[in-house]
């Protein structure tokens, strides 16, 4: 097989189905070529829908296999076949694929755990020493050594400042999915537990100027924009992720996402919030977090369910 030049997958046979997306319309499979040893992973995406109108009219005009499912008085439900013009696939071909990348495409299992303040000192803020994750690129952000021409907007202050721009999954063009970061200029707050009553000027700071230059260079209402914290994040120098409410970028979810609003209310409300407060997280199997926390017996990963 050639990567350059794919146009018939005839003699491939599925070796193992490694995740699939419903959401995405996605499968990724693993899969080998008869007579052929080597490992192919092919990710497959249905493709969406085009907008635009004539072509979708004349693609419904000619559906076929109509047939009905059920009705129940003004609702009908029914499947039917897409013509060619809007049954389009794209496939991601990576080949000869590799054990490493059969385990990048693999579903991962995830685990909830519920970090108490202890297990915070014991567990998670040894593995981010130990891990050394390296944050240069935020410095370079910050120093403006990287990225400078990206800059949207900045606040030098050194207690209450931040630098606003895209983040690297934004293409930088598109509205409808913006996603900016906001870093603080403060060295020494690496996530939401770092957070006390000293930071609300910060916070305050970060989430009235977004809002503000997002009004201003993209015409996007205070109302339609959320921003807030990952925990885990990736990257330990406190960050917030700036995105458009109609928009839900991946690590949107309740686990792991924390509206800068409630953080807001939270340390007004009792000071020692996130230093003194459990938090939840999760984390996968294959992350050395996970066997850290394991060997620490904490009660989340035991067997003995209670
Ligand atoms: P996170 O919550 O620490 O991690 O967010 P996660 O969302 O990946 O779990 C870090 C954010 O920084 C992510 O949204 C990344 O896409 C973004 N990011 C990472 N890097 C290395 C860069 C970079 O070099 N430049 C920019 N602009 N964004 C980055």
């Amino acid at each position: 097989m050639n990567i350059d030049n794919i146009s018939s997958l005839k003699g491939f046979t599925i070796v193992e189905v490694l995740n699939e997306q419903p959401e995405n319309k996605t499968i990724f499979l693993h899969g080998k070529f008869d007579n052929n040893d080597e490992s192919l992973v092919l990710i497959i995406e249905r493709l969406h829908f085009p907008n635009d109108v004539k072509c979708l009219e004349d693609g419904i005009r000619r559906l076929t296999s109509i047939v009905k499912k059920e009705a129940n008085d003004i609702y009908g439900f029914y499947e039917a076949t897409l013509p060619e013009s809007l049954n389009g696939l794209k496939a991601t071909f990576v080949y000869p694929a590799t054990e490493k990348h059969l385990q990048k495409y693999r579903k991962k299992k995830y685990h909830l755990i519920l970090e108490s303040p202890e297990y915070y000192h014991k567990v998670t803020l040894p593995h981010i020493e130990e891990s050394k994750f390296s944050i240069q690129w935020v410095y370079n952000i910050l120093n403006h050594t990287k990225e400078a021409d990206r800059i949207i907007f900045e606040d030098p202050n050194p207690d209450t400042g931040f630098v606003l721009l895209p983040d690297a999954k934004w293409d930088g063009k598109t509205v409808s999915s913006l996603y900016l970061i906001a870093i603080v200029h403060k060295k020494g707050l690496k996530s939401i537990r770092s957070l006390n009553p000293d930071h609300l000027p910060l916070l305050e700071n970060i989430r009235g100027k977004s809002k503000e230059i997002l009004k201003k260079k993209f015409n996007i209402t205070p109302s339609q924009i959320r921003i807030y914290f990952h925990y885990q994040p990736s990257y330990y120098h406190l960050h917030a992720h700036v995105t458009f409410l109609q928009y839900s970028p991946p690590g949107i979810n309740t686990e792991k996402s924390h509206m800068i609003d409630t953080v807001i209310n939270n340390i007004k409300l009792i000071p020692d919030y996130y230093s003194k407060g459990t938090l939840p997280f999760v984390v996968a199997e294959e992350d050395q977090l996970f066997q850290k926390y394991k060997d620490s017996g904490h009660p989340d990963l035991s067997e003995n369910v209670n």
